[in-house]
């Protein structure tokens, strides 16, 4: 009774199985070189933030090392990082752009 198998239909039971998508933290890392005016940019245009946010989460990777720019599926968070290094390296600079399951 109120046993799983019993009271619900195969598509239940399927969905029932069915675990929601891991998502991944897109985070970017400080440097000595990359100028900061670059960096908040950088998260303005890829993690569609206002200047106020995109300038307090630079400060954060400028202080502690490493700032948190947004949480995404794994395709999303895999492209973000893709776009980051590209734009980066274009413009000559180390930046460094990293992704991890949360
Ligand atoms: N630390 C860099 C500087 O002083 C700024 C920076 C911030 C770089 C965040 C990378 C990430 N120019």
């Amino acid at each position: 009774m109120g046993n799983k198998h019993e009271n619900s239909t195969i598509l239940e039971r399927q969905a029932q199985k069915l675990k929601p998508p891991s998502m991944f933290l897109v985070a970017l890392l400080n440097d000595d070189y990359t100028p900061m005016e670059f960096v908040v940019a950088i998260i303005q245009e890829y993690f569609n933030k206002d200047r106020e946010t995109a300038m307090q989460i630079m400060l954060k990777v400028h202080r502690d090392g490493k700032g948190v720019c947004g949480t995404y599926s794994k395709d999303i968070a895999l492209t973000k990082v893709e776009l980051v290094l590209t734009h980066a390296r274009k413009a000559g600079h180390p930046l460094q752009c990293v992704m991890e399951e949360v």
